[in-house]
């Protein structure tokens, strides 16, 4: 934290994300209660935004949050220890819709996770998507004005002609995600090179063959252009990306050698970079560690599970792209397959509903629960339930917990931009008895290599095989291979992650050696 500190020591820093990481609602008295950051990325942004004093843009939520503000929308946080500016941007209902739920979840994700039989396409999502950009933009511009005013007028009182040198790239500008496709090329308009703006697209970014059927990509490509540094988790999604780039926008010079954009129009070139993001390992140790004495065996019994069995565990946001339904379809094959498994071992599904607003993400469910009830029915005995699920949200504590004692992590995604329940069930195994299985589609793969135990979840049968292999491991082969893993992980960890970003991009000027790795 402190390399990320002593970089940003000139900076002002704005980070713009779709959620906010303070939230306010009404508690049952009616008064107001604050949602905390619970993790990832926002987690370990906040101390970040805290230290420097800087801005953070996000979506407002409600009565309460308008509430909460100490002007028309602003508020300073942590509430018990305001350090800096949560400024939000109200959204209607219908922006929801048609930007949140609609082009953002409806489009784009689909299509950067190449599913596109899932895409549902409307121009009013693509309008109203446009505007909430804007929104954002406008937000931001007001921001960097107002970073630039105070930064003039402490200039003026000191050495007039300083000014011209102060002002420019004072602010430095971090968009979070794929809900900002427009919002970098609307600011950029308004603040020509005032300020960095850099971006980080969580999710994959798909081949040229998939985005071209992308409404309106070429001016996504060309909105993103804006920034000075678009980050990705891996290599191949840069690649991808200025493939797109170099098949789709004429006016786009492209170098392969570099990993850079540049319109013809435009004074800046965009720098591409693969950061594959890491967890806090440190914390998430700690969380592992601290469950109470007795605390798995509680745990065990609550849910029935007999104490001489394995346990496999899932985490996912029930998301069509996280492959829950191949992978219970691999459970049911090996206990088919390999019938001595029956009544040896339990998985336990930890499914967070998600975006149930949209019909595909309700099928989902139903299509889970069906899932599971089949192999129930089929496997189970008066003793022994083969797949359970918790829909509950799970503590920090429980939840690191719960990967701490679990034998086995399945992580099956049909695609995903990194996957962070991997290493976050890595960082919990404080034992090192566990195995991870990893789809080799999702970004942690690469990151892992082979310590993890590879699968392509839409191939039941090995799939189902590589469970076997994993459930029969003997502990030196667990130790060797989570030895392994638990090293990348702490190297690769959220603190390092920022802080190669924030140096990527504050140094541009000289990052052209630097970018070999991609
Ligand atoms: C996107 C990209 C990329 C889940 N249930 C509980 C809980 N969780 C937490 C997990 C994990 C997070 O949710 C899910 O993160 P993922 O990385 O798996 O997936 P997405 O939400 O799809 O995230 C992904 C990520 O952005 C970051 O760039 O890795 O590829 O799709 O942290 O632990 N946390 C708690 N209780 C739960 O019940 N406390």
């Amino acid at each position: 934290l402190d390399d990320v500190l002593s970089m940003l020591d000139a900076w002002d820093l704005v980070v713009v994300s779709n959620r906010q990481p303070y939230r306010h609602t009404y508690d049952a008295d009616g008064e107001i209660a604050v949602d905390r950051p619970a993790g990832g990325l926002t987690a370990g942004l906040d101390p970040v935004v805290q230290e420097t004093d800087g801005t953070w843009v996000a979506w407002g939520d409600g009565d309460a949050d308008r509430e909460a503000s100490d002007d028309a929308n602003s508020v300073r946080v942590p509430p018990e220890d305001p350090a800096y500016t949560l400024k939000r941007v109200w959204l209607s209902e219908s922006d929801v819709a048609d930007y949140y739920y609609g082009f953002s979840n409806r489009v784009l994700w689909p299509l950067c996770h190449s599913l596109e039989e899932k895409i549902t396409f409307e121009d009013r999502h693509w309008e109203r998507y446009r505007e909430v950009n804007r929104k954002f933009a406008d937000s931001v511009v007001d921001t960097i004005e107002s970073n630039t005013v105070d930064t003039d007028s402490s200039v003026e009182r000191a050495d007039s002609d300083a000014i011209a040198e102060t002002v420019e790239g004072d602010t430095v500008v971090w968009f979070q995600d794929y809900h900002f496709g427009l919002a970098p090329r609307f600011v950029r308009e308004s603040i020509g090179d005032e300020a960095l703006l850099s971006q980080f697209w969580h999710i994959p970014w798909p081949e040229r063959e998939v985005f071209r059927d992308c409404p309106h990509g070429a001016e996504l490509l060309r909105g993103l252009l804006a920034n000075d540094l678009l980050g990705f988790h891996i290599p191949a999604y840069c690649a991808n990306f200025l493939d797109c780039v170099s098949t789709m926008l004429p006016e786009a010079a492209a170098d392969w050698e570099d990993w850079t954009v540049s319109l013809a129009d435009a004074e800046h070139t965009t720098r591409l970079r693969a950061f594959p993001m890491g967890v806090d390992t440190d914390r998430i140790a700690e969380h592992a560690a601290a469950p109470e004495e007795g605390f798995w065996e509680r745990f065990r019994a609550d849910y029935g599970i007999p104490d001489d069995q394995q346990v496999a565990v899932g985490i996912d946001r029930l998301d069509y792209t996280k492959g829950i339904p191949e992978r219970l379809a691999a459970i049911e094959h090996l206990l088919e397959a390999h019938p001595n498994w029956r009544g040896e071992f339990t998985y336990i599904q930890k499914a967070t509903p998600s975006r149930t607003e949209i019909p595909e993400y309700r099928e989902l469910g139903r299509r889970v629960d069906r899932g599971i009830e089949r192999i129930n029915e089929r496997f189970g005995t008066d003793e022994w339930q083969p797949v359970i699920e918790i829909d509950d949200y799970l503590s920090e504590e429980a939840l690191y917990g719960l990967c701490r004692y679990s034998d086995l992590a399945i992580v099956s995604s049909l695609a995903d931009g990194m996957n962070l329940v991997a290493l976050e069930y890595v960082s919990a195994q404080i034992d090192r008895t566990g195995v991870l299985l990893l789809s080799e589609r999702a970004g942690a793969d690469e990151l892992l290599g082979d310590a993890a135990v590879s699968i392509d979840p839409t191939d039941t049968e090995t799939f189902a095989s590589r469970l076997d292999l994993a459930l029969s491991m003997p502990d030196e082969e667990r130790r060797r291979r989570m030895t392994a893993l638990r090293s990348v992980v702490s190297e690769t960890n959220i603190q390092s992650w920022m802080a190669d970003v924030f140096e990527a991009t504050l140094t541009l000027d000289q990052a052209a050696d630097t970018t070999t790795d991609v």
